[in-house]
């Protein structure tokens, strides 16, 4: 899974990208223009404990990558350029942080000359919108006149799809917040539409709105808020300071601050939401991981995340999950007593926190 920072020049981008990717701070990277990328290691309580519990030879956390998307630049006219190259940049992630700047700094500008969250905001949906609109504008002519010569089912499918959707686009509103069918969604899959993404708004505070920052959430969620849309805040620069100090260091910060989570955990937690995905867990002595899956993933397709294989091969899962496993002090057999050791089969829908251990042939 790739998710893709983007936001306004000078919003904080590289700030919350240095941050939770913990590379340190370095003036030569901040200025780099190439699209950054880095794996991070989704945290995970529930992991870190079973490894406690079977000393594994190795920990295998799930993963995430994020990007730094650069290239949105100040035009000629003052105003910001969303170019073709950066909205093709922006495309092949699965899901969209926008950072949002609500920090004053008279030492780096608002690009726009003001902060104004609603206004920033409303700037990226509407060159969404736009380039959005001009992608399925062009596909729609070009289905019409093939559909003149060949009557063809795929295209005779995908059109009213694609009418739908550029219905909504004129009508000002993402197509993320449209209520779309598993079908619909299907066919415009390839099409990597912007406005489809699910969102992330990342409001980045100063130090000096610490008490007011559930106030200034609730006021642009409010507005901006919908289906697939989700608003978040984080406090780019101390959040940057913290990143660099040892775990129990920065917790202290973080209570002396009054941060409750940091910007790290909060995004990846309302991301896997957004996306709509939970973790299963593998233990043993050799190794302890966690797996990504989407919510309502069937044990077999689990068991094929883990393996290719053991989709043909799956005969059963053993399932226990995480918190019956941990009331029952960390043993198998216990929870054999307790009943919460369960033999499922292919159907069976995987729980989040479940640990499964596949039965193949
Ligand atoms: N005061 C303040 N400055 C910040 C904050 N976050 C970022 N900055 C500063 O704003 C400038 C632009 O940040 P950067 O992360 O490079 O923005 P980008 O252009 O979106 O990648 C840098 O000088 C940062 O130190 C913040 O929360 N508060
Ligand atoms: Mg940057």
């Amino acid at each position: 899974m790739q998710i893709g920072i983007v936001g306004l020049p000078f919003s904080g981008k590289s700030t919350l990208f240095q941050t939770i990717t913990k590379t340190h701070l370095d003036p030569s990277v901040l200025m780099k223009t190439e699209a950054r990328h880095a794996v991070i290691k989704v945290p995970d309580a529930r992991l870190d404990k079973c490894s406690e519990i079977f000393s594994p030879k190795s920990t295998v956390h799930a993963t995430i990558e994020f990007v730094d998307v650069v290239g949105l630049k100040k035009g000629e006219s003052g105003s910001t350029q969303f170019t073709t190259n950066f909205l093709s940049n922006v495309k092949t992630n699965d899901a969209l942080v926008q950072v949002v700047r609500l920090f004053e700094n008279e030492a780096v500008a608002h690009p726009d000359g003001s902060v104004d969250a609603l206004r920033d905001i409303a700037s990226f949906e509407t060159e969404f919108i736009l380039s959005d609109l001009a992608l399925l504008e062009t596909r729609i002519d070009r289905i019409k006149k093939q559909l003149q010569k060949t009557q063809e089912d795929l295209l005779k499918k995908e059109l009213p799809v694609l009418e739908k959707c550029k219905t909504i686009l004129e009508g000002e509103k993402p197509l993320r917040h449209a209520h779309l069918t598993k079908e619909e969604l299907f066919i415009l899959k390839t099409y990597q539409l912007l406005s489809l993404k699910p969102m992330l708004i990342a409001l980045n505070l100063d130090e000096a709105q610490l008490s007011q920052a559930e106030d200034i959430v609730r006021r642009v969620a409010a507005v901006k808020e919908g289906k697939d849309t989700k608003i978040v805040s984080f406090f780019g620069k101390i959040e940057m300071e913290m990143s660099e100090l040892p775990d129990d260091e920065a917790q202290v910060f973080m209570d002396e601050y009054g941060v409750k989570e940091s910007a790290l955990n909060t995004l990846i937690r309302e991301a896997y939401a957004l996306l709509g995905l939970q973790s299963f867990f593998t233990v043993g002595e050799d190794e302890c991981r966690a797996w990504t899956i989407r919510n309502g993933m069937n044990a077999q397709e689990a068991a094929g995340v883990i393996h290719s294989d053991f989709v043909t091969k799956f005969i059963r899962a053993e399932v226990v999950h995480y918190d019956d496993f941990i009331v029952a002090g960390g043993s198998f057999a216990k929870t054999k007593e307790t009943g919460h050791w369960r033999l499922e089969g292919k159907e069976y829908s995987v729980q989040d926190g479940d640990i499964l251990s596949i039965r193949h042939s």
